[in-house]
């Protein structure tokens, strides 16, 4: 259980890390089917499966394969902020090119840090790639190293012009079904798709329990139709609630006991 050595050392050392082949073909198909229906044909959707992380994509949440590894990049209380999905034509891409890395790591949203032999990285993305990916295909590419640079990203190095990339940006190839950590702080890029065949994914951000970024765009009706054990992690951020005696702890089983709406402030208010 939890993350190898060599995971641990890689993640540290490039600031992100490909998990192969995590969900079975039939996970891998009713998420790719739901996120067919969210993009082309959404009516025929019940409402709580019209966004990411409702329906089929719910398994993801709290996939064990991911959770093992955000419980050690991250720290043992964390929760999820955000996610959406991605069904990337040819020619098209995230926008906004090469993004993050550099000192701005000192926000404690996003801070990487490694102390007494563990890893404490803020905000970390997950892309849970639907197809099969290859570097030349235009998955997320990274500044290896960056989530730890000193000074501001370099302009020689944020070109995505072939011939004039830094020799430090870095795909992956991976199979359908695998999932791809990757700290916010870690300089960044979601490139143009160059394959015939769309780029089919699901992005979600976790982040410690004590922080929220991403104001919760989980449209009420998705959140509401997910099991409570699946809300929970989208509760409130906050650790401790002094008014007891022993303080109440923000754990998920805190959250399974009580009457706590997943979120107090759903989108929309
Ligand atoms: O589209 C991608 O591959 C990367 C997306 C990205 O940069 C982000 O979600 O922060
Ligand atoms: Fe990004």
């Amino acid at each position: 259980m939890g993350m190898t050595d060599e995971e641990k050392f890689r993640f540290d050392l490039t600031g992100f890390l490909v998990r192969p082949a995590i969900l079975s073909q039939d996970e891998i198909e009713s998420v790719v089917e739901q996120i067919d229906r969210i993009v082309h044909d959404p009516g025929a959707l019940p409402a709580e499966h019209r966004t990411v992380p409702g329906g089929p994509s719910s398994v993801l949440i709290d996939h064990p394969k991911v959770v093992e590894v955000l419980h050690e990049i991250i720290g043992p209380e964390i929760r999820m902020e955000g996610c959406y999905c991605v069904w990337r034509k040819k020619g098209e891409s995230h926008g906004g090119g090469l993004h993050g890395g550099g000192p701005s790591q000192i926000d404690p949203i996003f801070g990487y840090r490694c102390q007494n032999g563990r890893i404490h990285a803020g905000m970390v993305r997950v892309v849970f790639e639907l197809t099969d990916v290859q570097p030349e295909d235009g998955g997320t590419h990274f500044i290896v190293g960056s989530h730890k640079a000193n000074f501001d990203m370099h302009p020689d190095h944020l070109s995505m012009e072939p011939g004039k990339r830094s020799p430090f940006l870095m795909g992956y190839a991976c199979p359908a079904g695998s999932a791809v950590f990757f700290t916010e702080n870690v300089c960044h890029v979601g490139p143009e798709w160059t394959r015939d065949t769309p780029r089919i994914a699901v992005l979600h951000a976790y982040s410690h329990l004590a922080t929220h970024w991403h104001r919760l765009n989980v449209p009420p009706a998705v959140l509401n139709g997910l099991p409570r054990e699946k809300q929970a992690w989208f509760r409130e951020p906050w650790i401790a609630d002094f008014r007891t005696r022993p303080a109440t702890r923000n754990t998920l089983d805190h959250f399974l006991n009580s009457a706590d709406p997943a979120m107090r402030t759903a989108a929309g208010d």
